[in-house]
């Protein structure tokens, strides 16, 4: 085989003849939107979108800037520097199919530790009309158990003090902002794409707190300019794998260092509520509406709970996928069950929808063999999804006296998987979390306290006090410690 072709501008040309690829001026573009958090998901969903509209030849604005603001993030800034913001998409589709496209939607890309100035420059200039965020669930810094501010973190009190010296997206915007208020010109956007209930709300919430302690009339101003649109974001993407990379390689001699894969189902609703001007997203496919709260929670709580469902009982039963999980009928039952008797009742009809629709393509996703989408992705900080995806629901399903036991064996299981790190045959599950250590360390009491684990109360608030889930809860904890056969206590509810 001749040498692979790295993907980069100068051979654009060459690619585009076997690969679709932008078809759009990307020397053109100019870039109108700064994004803090380019994942795969960022990449599969909103550059993707972006992409799609600058080949209608009429978006030249719009391209984005990509920001990481963690050490962590340094290979995707080196790749995607390196391949002048270039990466492939590769859709995989349930019958097999597979459709790779080159997107070219991001036109640079910055690492704020390298360059902390170039990042406040960035989002300040004239050009930026919207910054927008996935800094994951855990990201926007709020105390789960009071919905407030945490202002005991280390680089939020730095910040602070040193408005000049931004850490955290907080310190970020806020500096960038104060340039655009001094220069007179119109504040950008503040858009969450996290998977987050009301993630505008609370984005807006949590800015507002950090400026009024930092800085009350730059509070005032914010208050005044920004808007902060709620938005529903939704397509699955894994992890990104060395065979998807080999994949490129053998089958178009093209050399990605990391393309993502996603599946071929999209969505994105928004409010339409932009501070200063927007891209006609619409026009790709995008729905613009009012009120997008019904939909967030019809996804957070179908989708991402479902998923949460599949992954940490998968977990433990030894499933590696979460297609794995949906060939086991068990599980798909279980899944069907929750979503019926629990999380639906506690959803808003939504007016063109039909959730038993919805939860029917929800299966098929889920089952998707092609994208292997793994139990260790949708585990990982569970700690930070958990509280958004699964106990909102079983809070709310104490209050309507109705159905908890699907969730509650689901968190019994988080907190034995958490105490022993253990599947049911005794192989090692690696706890990928920020709170790895405090959830072991509760989990671990549980021999000597039942409810040491729903007592951690910047997850669980105070939960542990409601009798009925806590008698529930115990159950579940004396089943799931008595037998780890998890998939025996799974067919018993169903
Ligand atoms: C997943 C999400 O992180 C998770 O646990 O549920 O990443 C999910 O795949 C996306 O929200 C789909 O839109």
């Amino acid at each position: 085989m001749k040498n692979a072709i790295s993907l980069t501008q100068n051979n654009l040309a060459e690619i585009a003849t076997h690969i679709t690829s932008p078809t759009y001026s990307r020397n053109d573009l100019e870039i109108g939107i700064v994004h803090v958090g380019v994942g795969g998901f960022h990449r599969a969903h909103q550059a993707f979108y972006t992409n799609k509209l600058q080949e209608t030849k009429n978006a030249n604005e719009w391209a984005i800037c990509g920001v990481g603001l963690r050490e962590g993030d340094r290979k995707i800034y080196d790749v995607l520097k390196k391949q002048d913001g270039l990466y492939s998409l590769i859709i995989k589709h349930p019958d097999g199919n597979i459709e790779t496209s080159i997107i070219g939607s991001i036109k640079d890309i910055l690492l704020s530790v390298d360059d902390p100035k170039a990042v406040v420059q960035r989002m300040a200039n004239p050009q930026t009309k919207i910054v927008s965020l996935t800094i994951t669930e855990g990201g926007y810094n709020f105390d789960a158990s009071t919905g407030e501010f945490n202002f005991n973190n280390t680089d939020i009190q730095h910040e602070l003090q040193n408005p000049d010296d931004p850490k955290t997206v907080f310190g970020y915007l806020t500096a960038a902002l104060k340039k655009r208020w001094d220069s007179a010109l119109p504040a950008f956007t503040i858009m969450s794409c996290d998977n987050i209930e009301h993630n505008g709300d609370v984005t807006q919430k949590m800015v507002m707190s950090f400026a009024k302690k930092q800085n009350p009339d730059l509070a005032q101003w914010i208050e005044n300019n920004v808007s902060f649109p709620n938005s529903m974001v939704d397509r699955i993407t894994p992890v990104t794998t060395q065979a998807d990379i080999e994949y490129l390689e053998k089958e178009y001699g093209l050399k990605d260092e990391w393309p993502v894969t996603c599946e071929p189902f999209i969505q994105w609703v928004i409010e339409d509520d932009f501070s200063n001007g927007r891209p006609e997203l619409e026009k790709v496919g995008v729905q613009f509406v009012p009120n997008v709260k019904p939909y967030e929670k019809m996804k957070l709580r179908l989708l991402n709970a479902g998923h949460s469902v599949l992954g940490i009982l998968g977990a433990l039963h030894g499933h590696q996928t979460i297609n794995a999980c949906m060939e086991d009928a068990t599980f798909v039952k279980y899944l069907r069950t929750f979503m019926d008797i629990e999380a639906t009742p506690t959803l808003d009809q939504l007016e063109g929808i039909d959730l038993d629709t919805y939860k029917d393509s929800l299966e098929a996703r889920f089952a998707n063999p092609n994208i292997k989408d793994s139990v260790s992705r949708i585990c990982s900080e569970s700690s930070a999804k958990l509280p958004k995806f699964l106990i909102a629901t079983l809070s709310d399903n104490l209050e309507s006296h109705n159905s908890i036991e699907f969730a509650t064996l689901v968190i019994a299981s988080w907190c034995y998987y958490s105490d022993k790190q253990l599947n049911k045959d005794g192989q090692p599950i690696e706890v990928i979390d920020a709170m790895a250590k405090e959830l072991h360390e509760a989990a671990k009491q549980t021999s000597s306290d039942p409810l040491s684990f729903i007592k951690q109360k910047s997850i669980f608030g105070n939960l542990a006090d409601n009798e009925r889930f806590a008698n529930q809860y115990k159950e579940k904890i004396a089943k799931i410690y008595n037998d780890t056969d998890i998939k025996k206590h799974m067919k018993e509810m169903i």
